[in-house]
């Protein structure tokens, strides 16, 4: 039976388990890549496992969320990630450099490689045929000490694209198509496989756009064949000896396929307040715009700066639009810089942004009071811009900057004849903002500033579980929810016992008290809890507050690795509309806890408010069963080493 591309990839690197869909595996890591909002906390995490030197082919920390520096925090943040990386032989991609996705892709990501990364968007690598998973900091701390890295076998869709775009759509719309066809919870469980006539029409960055992007259908991730376009990219990139031919046998088996024809789609955009809320740009109407923001790492490639740029040409941006632009890595700014893209953009009153996340984190850039805001990002969460009362479209470059002209939403087709962009033949290569780690680490002296605090550590799961439901949320809880992230926050990543006190506050501003107060508790969520972000912050600033389970109707992957890794027990309601049972303030009880998690998979919730039995389901594997026991990975990994 002929294996498709993910399978080919995950049987090379199979470290155990059978490749069983649902059945729990191991792979061997070759990259990992870590950013600063989360690296903070991996790298801590890597010293307290106390391996000298990482032990995978590649390792690089990027600093590129953190770059506001409005105090201290985020500076000495960098020189934590800056030193302890160089002692244990990691490369350092220095704040400028770029969106750690764009760079990796440019200059380190290599066909049939696997690739984990500190942040959710890493299938970004699919573009190029990695198999590249965003996983929480723990999980890459122990792949950059050459420890496998555990996922659920998963289905692989095959997404068959048939034709080629019309001018004007864009990889955006693609991907948009996607999300509006399979939902925020439709990727759960896959690998995203494009495959068909259509795949040989898109470039390795409109490729990496729509793999970016799986991470909001909650894929595994999303992957790439590695073909001609694939090998003229790195060869561009002066790697072409990174290059393999990838493609999945011809009689491969897909657990589900879709197809687009890529031919018939028109532009679109994500409405407010998520990614899957896709529509047809005339059926939204000609809404008046306030912001155009354009980058990030789904929309910040040569490719896209040079479309926006060749649109902006001679024209001026809209009096009542504020439009932004981060180019993704040191690389595009400079080729724009040299061939006069970036003069056009600024001509028209664009205003440059520094190669880095920027706004799309909410680091700068909040739109006014009930703003429109388009963004070419890849969220549109509430509140994430920083403007709780913004309404985030999430369109193509090539809609923003034809509505940051217009003033209003524009179906660029409009305009008239669409840019013709050609791929480089070779891009400017100068990777000098890269520093290698020192050749002998003991000598390297790791500095600690005070914003970094120790971290919460579970202790062992006790035989009785009980405390009160301190919050009930509903559906598509994003961790952006759980753990806010923005300008004032993202300074504070290596100090928990900070970010508790705003834990799921857009959700309801006394939560952290609240739980305070009672010891801790429990969490009861509705379904898809925890989608979005890697960010490990969100299990572990519950935990600080004393969290012992979450109840939810079911959970987003790595969020869920990421509360098993806390030793945060993940409860699913057996039946969906127990949901009903539990409400906020409820006395709960998970009895003989020890016993009911080693012996099966359903286990009793008492309510004993409410005198009712619920039954919940605890879906381990035997090694995360023994890391719930044990209160988390750490604790667990120090066990095995015992
Ligand atoms: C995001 O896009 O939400 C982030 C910020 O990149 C996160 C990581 C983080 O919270 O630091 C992600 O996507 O994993
Ligand atoms: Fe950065 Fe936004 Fe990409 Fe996250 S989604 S890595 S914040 S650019």
């Amino acid at each position: 039976m002929g294996l498709n591309l993910a399978q080919k990839i995950i049987k090379e690197h199979l470290v155990s388990g059978e490749m069983v869909p649902g059945k729990e595996i191991s792979i061997k890591i070759d990259q990992t890549l870590t950013q600063d909002s989360t690296g903070t906390m991996a790298y801590l995490e890597f010293e307290a496992i106390g391996i000298p030197r990482v032990k995978t082919k590649r390792s690089v920390a990027y600093i590129d969320h953190n770059t506001l520096q409005e105090g201290f925090e985020n500076a000495d943040d960098h020189k934590y990630i800056q030193t302890v990386t160089s002692k244990h032989g990691i490369y350092f991609s220095r704040p400028g450099n770029g969106i750690c996705h764009q760079v990796q892709l440019e200059r380190f990501g290599v066909p049939g490689m696997t690739l984990l990364g500190s942040d959710s968007h890493t299938p970004t690598g699919g573009g190029i045929g990695m198999l590249a998973i965003g996983a929480g900091g723990l999980d890459v701390a122990v792949a950059m000490g050459g420890g496998p890295y555990y996922i659920s076998m998963p289905k692989v869709c095959r997404v068959n694209l048939k034709g080629g775009l019309k001018p004007w759509i864009s990889a955006k719309d693609i991907i948009l198509e996607v999300l509006r066809l399979l939902t925020v919870k439709g990727g759960v469980g896959k690998v995203i496989e494009y495959a068909g006539e259509g795949v040989k029409t898109l470039t390795v960055p409109e490729r990496a756009t729509i793999t970016n992007m799986g991470a909001e259908l909650g894929a595994t991730t999303s992957i790439f064949p590695s073909d001609d376009v694939t090998k003229e990219f790195l060869k561009a990139q002066g790697r072409e000896s990174d290059w393999t031919e990838l493609k999945p046998d011809a009689d491969a088996i897909y657990e589900e396929e879709i197809e687009i024809d890529l031919s018939k789609l028109g532009p679109m955009a994500a409405q407010p307040h998520s990614p899957d809320n896709v529509a047809k740009l005339s059926d939204i109407g000609k809404i008046k715009v306030d912001q155009v923001a354009i980058g990030s790492c789904t929309n910040s490639s040569y490719m896209d700066m040079m479309k926006v740029a060749s649109i902006l040409k001679g024209k001026t941006v809209n009096p009542n639009v504020s439009l932004v632009i981060a180019p993704g890595s040191k690389q595009v700014l400079t080729m724009l810089a040299r061939n006069g893209a970036l003069a056009d953009m600024v001509a028209a009153g664009a205003r440059i942004l520094e190669s880095a996340c920027g706004p799309c984190i909410g680091m700068g850039q909040a739109p006014s009071t009930n703003a429109v805001s388009l963004r070419t990002f890849n969220r549109n969460f509430e509140g994430r811009s920083g403007t709780v009362s913004a309404k985030v479209y999430l369109v193509s470059p090539e809609v923003a900057a034809a509505s940051a002209i217009t003033g209003v939403l524009t179906d660029p087709r409009e305009l008239g004849q669409a840019p013709d962009i050609e791929m480089p033949k070779a891009f400017v290569i100068n990777d000098n903002m890269v520093v290698s780690p020192a050749p002998e680490g003991s000598d390297v002296e790791v500095v600690r500033g005070p914003n970094i605090k120790p971290f919460p550590i579970n202790s062992e799961l006790k035989e009785n579980i009980a405390g009160k439901a301190l919050i009930k949320v509903g559906d598509n809880i994003t961790t952006d929810h759980i753990m806010p992230s923005n300008a004032k926050l993202l300074p504070f990543r290596s100090n928990i016992p900070y970010l508790a006190e705003f834990c799921l506050t857009p959700c309801d501003p006394e939560f952290p008290k609240r739980a305070r107060e009672n010891g801790g508790g429990f969490i009861i969520g509705g379904s898809n809890y925890g989608q979005g972000s890697s960010r490990e912050h969100a299990a572990l600033a519950p935990l600080q507050l004393g969290i012992k389970g979450v109840v939810a109707k079911s959970f987003a992957r790595i969020h869920m690795a990421n509360l098993i890794n806390s030793g945060i027990i993940p409860m699913t309601f057996s039946n969906e509309a127990d949901y009903d049972l539990i409400d906020t303030g409820d006395e709960l009880l998970l009895q003989d806890a020890r016993n009911q998690i080693k012996d099966g998979s359903v286990l009793v919730l008492k309510n004993k408010t409410k005198n009712i039995d619920i039954k919940v389901n605890v879906v381990l594997s035997k090694r995360q069963t023994e890391m719930i026991l044990a209160g988390g990975l750490l604790n667990y990994t120090k066990l095995q080493y015992k």
